[in-house]
């Protein structure tokens, strides 16, 4: 009974996204997908123990990606960004755990392959700006934001990991 009830309020009343409930938001680019890196980024999330609470494959739209990097609407490199994010399919992944905005950073990398290092996706997978294989969110509030934008709450799952313990 306890647990139905809790399951109820945690559909309808978002977890607070703070603790071992914070969430990221993971998109790997057209070029990641083409260039078969999926299976390789997902193994690096679920091995570091963070838990996948969304994903899919999407050829997405151009007004998401203009919404999605507003931010960035006024530089040079903008309208080839939405040329190339919108080239092909893009997984979007909402990834949870303990600091995984900022951890999830650090796995990718610096914005720019070249100041990259080893070990990191982009230090081991690419090497330009314009093709930097995937995206994450830069603060739990643009994680907040990205997610709202590219998940409709019923694609967001709530389960529990048997390995949860073992992590935590
Ligand atoms: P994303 O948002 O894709 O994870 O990238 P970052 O958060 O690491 O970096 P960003 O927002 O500054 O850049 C967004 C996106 O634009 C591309 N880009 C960036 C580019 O094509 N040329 C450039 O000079 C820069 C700075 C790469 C990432």
């Amino acid at each position: 009974m306890i647990f139905l009830f809790m399951s109820i309020f945690a559909r309808f009343f978002q977890p607070g996204w703070t603790g071992v409930n914070e969430r990221t938001f993971i998109a790997v680019k057209p070029d990641g997908v083409q260039r078969k890196l999926v299976g390789e980024i997902v193994r690096r999330f679920e091995k570091k123990g963070f838990k996948l609470v969304g994903f899919k494959l999407e050829q997405v739209p151009e007004d998401l990606l203009r919404e999605h990097y507003w931010d960035l609407r006024n530089k040079p490199f903008f309208s080839s960004l939405i040329r190339y994010m919108s080239s092909g399919p893009v997984v979007a992944m909402v990834w949870q755990g303990l600091d995984v905005v900022k951890t999830a950073r650090k796995m990718l990398g610096e914005t720019n392959p070249a100041d990259s290092l080893p070990g990191t996706i982009r230090g081991d997978f690419c090497v330009e700006v314009g093709k930097n294989v995937i995206h994450g969110s830069d603060s739990v509030e643009s994680a907040q934001k990205e997610i709202s934008l590219w998940f409709r709450q019923s694609e967001l799952h709530h389960w529990e990991s048997s390995s949860r313990n073992w992590i935590y």
